[in-house]
């Protein structure tokens, strides 16, 4: 855990992918998978809630419909240890060899779903940000879908997990918390409008990370 009032140390080479329910956040990590394959460097593709296996665990309990449903603490809390586990196991240990590492969604999904959509204390929010995450990616592409959409293609995969049977207006405000982000961060967020073919959003977010990668440092 770091001290209070470390900042968030921005990471070149962490990369995230963000959006509400049925986005298509699979088919874009395939995608920049396979264009940073080019780089001939390491890539570490992972997701959250997970990303180790103690992560994993954590995401059961919070996705799963079958026990008693978390508290809107119990869930933050939960989705914070989850990421702590990750940063600490998986992430940082990544970066510090020197690979890249895509996260199919990260710290943003909280302010998104815990905050804005549950009404979570953003402050305390960005305290457990900085205290137990303490880094930030330096690209985030955020795949914009309208909420009826999202979950027309969600639901259609089959059985709704507890997050995924939310009412539709809480999908409203998770896309609404990630525009908002997206707005105060405009030199980190790239947001794609992934109502186009599934195709269309791959090449253009494998697009994004190309004029990223050229204009990142050496
Ligand atoms: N969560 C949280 O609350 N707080 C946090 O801090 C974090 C997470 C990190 C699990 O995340 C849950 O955890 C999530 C937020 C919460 N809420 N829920 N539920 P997840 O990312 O693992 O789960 P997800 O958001 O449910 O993922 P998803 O619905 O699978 O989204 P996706 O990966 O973006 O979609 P997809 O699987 O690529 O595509 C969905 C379907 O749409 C599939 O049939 C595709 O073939 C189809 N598709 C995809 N793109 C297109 C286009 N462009 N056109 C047409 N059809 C398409």
């Amino acid at each position: 855990m770091t001290s209070p009032g470390t900042p968030l140390q921005r990471q070149p080479r962490f990369i995230t992918l963000e959006g509400g329910e049925g986005a298509g956040k699979s088919t874009v990590l395939a995608a920049l998978r396979e264009a940073l394959k080019a780089t001939g460097e390491e890539i570490v593709a992972t997701r959250e809630p997970g990303g180790t296996p103690l992560a994993e665990q954590i995401r059961g309990l919070l996705l799963d419909t079958h026990h008693e449903p978390p508290t809107a603490d119990t869930e933050l809390l939960l989705v914070f240890a989850a990421r702590a586990q990750h940063v600490r196991e998986t992430i940082v240990p990544a970066l510090q060899r020197g690979a890249w590492v895509i996260s199919d969604r990260f710290t943003d999904a909280s302010y998104a779903y815990q905050g804005a959509a549950r009404g979570g204390d953003v402050q305390f929010i960005a305290e457990l940000e900085r205290r137990v995450v303490g880094i930030a990616p330096a690209l985030t592409l955020l795949l914009d879908v309208p909420v009826a959409i999202g979950l027309q293609r969600a639901r259609g995969r089959g059985a709704s997990d507890r997050i995924e049977s939310e009412r539709e207006d809480f999908f409203e405000r998770v896309r609404n918390g990630y525009l908002t982000r997206a707005s105060a961060e405009p030199e980190r967020f790239r947001v794609i409008d992934a109502t186009q073919p599934a195709d269309v959003v791959a090449a253009q977010a494998v697009a994004h990370l190309r004029a990223f990668i050229e204009r990142a440092p050496a």
